[in-house]
């Protein structure tokens, strides 16, 4: 059984916030707030899968709140319903211009209340689920090019704000066009899929980052990781795909499957884009394909 989603509910009157936790704590996990700031504390400690807002409230409003939240990546995609006494069409288009999924007025009926807080729960599920499709290559069940380009993009900037090394590696299967041409394509599909796997298991650090680059292409981002660390988590890697033994005949440099892997590091600068750590990891492939195969080259 999947936890009960979780819902913040917030009213500067406590007998509102504990009358809709208790009409709605058979279906969902209930945290409450009374006031904007206590709400956006709840909501970064907490994540909650829905916000009921309140819009009178003293201080910081429910439209500040619900603005602020919709400012902050870390909220920006909670569905924050208003729930309110306020029923002048020109605040309902407010609320719904600062980018709540809905707007209800008090005095409730609460079937309605459950079952807007149930359809916008099930459209943010489904909307999740598209989002991670979109982004994850379907064959290996790691992330894609498209993942790969706005982590890179995201890391690259990270590194320009506090000047630490950036490190990327991209691996390319040796002679996987022969391990096709001998083994067939599905069989070229589970190569991938064990290879990508084994990528995964490889890279340690939490922040380092596995995708598919390319047809039998990967790549790693190592955010924080100078060109030593990189060259031993590419011998790592190296070693462990080699230990995988999957049987290549017609590999001219092992009876079994091996891979290439070029390594960049760059020290990001204002006004430089990710696509030179890109072009030099590349050409580090190309020249670890030339020297033979089965080696690490920066
Ligand atoms: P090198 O050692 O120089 O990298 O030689 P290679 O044969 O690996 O390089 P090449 O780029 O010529 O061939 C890559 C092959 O990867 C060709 C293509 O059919 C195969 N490939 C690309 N994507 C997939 C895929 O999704 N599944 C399978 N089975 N094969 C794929
Ligand atoms: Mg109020
Ligand atoms: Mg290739
Ligand atoms: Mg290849």
């Amino acid at each position: 059984m999947l936890p009960p989603k979780k819902i913040l509910i917030v009213d500067d009157m406590r007998a509102n916030t504990r009358l809709l936790a208790k009409k709605l704590s058979g279906e969902y996990e209930c945290l409450t707030a009374t006031s904007g700031m206590e709400a956006l504390e709840v909501v970064h400690a907490q994540q909650p899968d829905l916000i009921l807002l309140d819009i009178l409230m003293p201080g910081m409003d429910g439209f500040e709140t619900c603005r602020q939240l919709k400012d902050d990546e870390r909220s920006r995609k909670i569905p924050v319903i208003f729930i309110t006494s306020l029923d002048e069409d020109e605040d309902e288009a407010k609320g719904l211009d600062l980018g709540a999924v809905d707007y209800i007025r008090k005095p409730f009926r609460m079937p309605i209340v459950k079952a807007r807080i149930r359809n916008h729960i099930e459209l943010k599920r489904a909307r999740d689920l598209l989002e991670e499709q979109a982004f994850i290559d379907s064959l290996t069940a790691i992330p894609n090019r498209r993942r790969f380009d706005a982590v890179l993009d995201k890391e690259w900037r990270r590194a320009q704000r506090n000047g630490a090394p950036l490190s990327l590696i991209l691996l390319d299967i040796d002679f996987f066009k022969k391990y096709n041409d001998n083994y067939g394509h599905q069989q070229g599909d589970d190569c991938l899929r064990r290879v990508g796997w084994s990528l995964k298991e490889s890279v340690r650090r939490a922040a380092d980052f596995v995708a598919r680059y390319g047809g039998e292409e990967f790549a790693v981002i190592l955010p924080g990781t100078d060109t030593q660390g990189a060259l031993d988590a590419s011998d790592t890697i190296r070693l462990r795909i080699s230990s995988l033994a999957i049987p290549h005949e017609h590999s001219s440099v092992a009876p079994h499957v091996t891979v290439s892997l070029g390594v960049a590091t760059s020290y990001p600068e204002r006004n430089h884009g990710p696509g030179e750590i890109i072009d030099a990891a590349d050409q580090a492939l190309y020249r670890a394909k030339e020297e033979g195969r089965n080696t690490v080259k920066t």
